[in-house]
């Protein structure tokens, strides 16, 4: 297993040269600074976000820089060094609304978000160079968006705290990029630690750094990136979530949040005499609603059961608690497939400890956590399961608990 994905190997030092290099190439001048800002795994608590739930996600070495400087004449100049196509020029006072628009949808909504919110914002030339790797469910996105306001933040002077960056970031996905998305991401790569899992309430987005040192435990976790790409806005993401609200509308809760797991079994035969709610769902919707609420009731509970082990220093006992997670993903929220189902199994049957996919679903990664002398061999038995299925070879690498947003330079 080698020590992180391909360009995460050669770690921020050169991909903030890059960045530095790749602004001047582009807009002739030294950048007033470089920020960055990671992918992220989580560990646990997925689509708990949006239901006001809890998230225990850890930040990845992989990471996108920005270098920027800011500009008096309101115009927004954007470079990607991963993304094809010249330099994306936009007025700040023109910006709208524009789902599908493409990467620098992102951190143009960045910019419109902090206008309305009535911030001092003005324009900027940005390039960025990223080693997060897209659309395998470890949030490049809100890398990117993260990054984007973190400058801003600093450029403008706007005094932002990192919850108040993640809240705006969300916003700029949500109303800007047009995809539900909950807050875990962004917050994710804006308060994350070295060294540390984030243990996060999404409803009022209390804090708490969960210390996780693998590499102490003699553990290792693995990121199986299926290169199944993976895509939130495709409308599969949001039904889950419709279902979810609609759940918590006929329990007469806030949130699903709001149901307490020793209350789950009353719940569900409320749901299953409910119409629309029960086992039979409508056709074209996604699973029964009270599919959804089971998956998402469970998940919470078994957020604060890994809390439980970590905070007792028992990383090893984690382990099923994440296998469950995938069964219930896999099973109650249907947003598994074939890829991630074969690297859980696959894992699990050469001695993890356990395993899991984790993100948004439908593709992207599964996560595998295995005693460091077993890593190696359990990668080994994942690659020759997918050629032996004739799936594309996957990327595997470990996940070190990494620093979350900062500035470089
Ligand atoms: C995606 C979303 F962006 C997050 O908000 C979260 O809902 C996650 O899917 C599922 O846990 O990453």
């Amino acid at each position: 297993v080698r020590t992180a994905a391909g360009e995460g190997d050669r770690g921020v030092s050169t991909t903030q040269a890059a960045a530095a290099e790749g602004f001047r190439a582009v807009y002739g001048a030294a950048p007033e600074g470089l920020w960055a800002a990671p992918g992220r795994v989580n560990l646990i608590g997925e689509h708990t976000d949006y239901n006001d739930g809890f998230v225990l996600p850890l930040a990845l070495p992989h990471t996108t820089v920005a270098a920027a400087s800011a500009r008096p004449d309101g115009m927004l100049r954007l470079h990607s060094g991963g993304a094809d196509g010249g330099i994306v020029e936009l007025r700040t006072d023109d910006l709208r609304p524009a789902p599908g628009a493409g990467w620098a949808a992102y951190p143009a909504g960045i910019v419109w978000a902090l206008r309305e919110a009535g911030l001092p914002v003005g324009g900027a030339d940005v390039h960025y160079e990223s080693t997060v790797p897209t659309g395998a469910g470890l949030s490049s996105s809100a890398a990117l968006e993260v990054v984007t306001a973190l400058a801003l933040n600093d450029l403008y002077g706007l005094g932002l705290d990192r919850p108040r960056l993640a809240r705006l970031a969300q916003r700029a996905e949500n109303a800007f990029v047009g995809v539900p998305v909950g807050i875990m991401d962004q917050t994710a790569a804006a308060c994350c630690t070295e060294g540390h899992a984030l243990f996060l309430d999404a409803r009022d987005l209390t804090r708490r750094q969960v210390p996780f040192d693998l590499a102490a435990e003699g553990l290792q976790l693995l990121v199986v990136d299926t290169c199944v790409q993976h895509e939130l806005g495709d409308g599969a993401y949001a039904q889950r979530r419709a279902g979810c609200e609609s759940g918590a509308r006929a329990l007469g809760v806030r949130a699903l949040r709001d149901v307490p797991y020793a209350h789950l079994p009353e719940a569900l035969a409320r749901l299953d005499d409910e119409p629309g709610t029960g086992p039979a769902p409508a056709p074209g919707t996604g699973p029964a609603v009270r599919d959804l609420v089971r998956h998402i009731v469970t998940e919470n509970h078994r957020v604060e059961e890994v809390i439980a082990r970590l905070d007792a220093g028992e990383i090893r006992a984690i382990g099923p608690l994440l296998t469950a997670g995938h069964a219930s993903l896999r099973d109650d929220f249907a947003i598994s497939c074939a890829e991630l189902d074969l690297a859980v199994d696959t894992a699990l049957a050469a001695g993890a400890l356990g395993a899991r996919m984790t993100g948004g679903g439908f593709g992207g990664s599964a996560l595998v956590l295995a005693e460091r002398t077993a890593a190696e061999h359990i990668g080994t038995a994942v690659t020759k399961a997918f050629a032996a299925a004739g799936h594309i070879a996957p990327r595997i690498f470990p996940a070190v608990p990494s620093a979350g947003a900062r500035r470089l330079a």
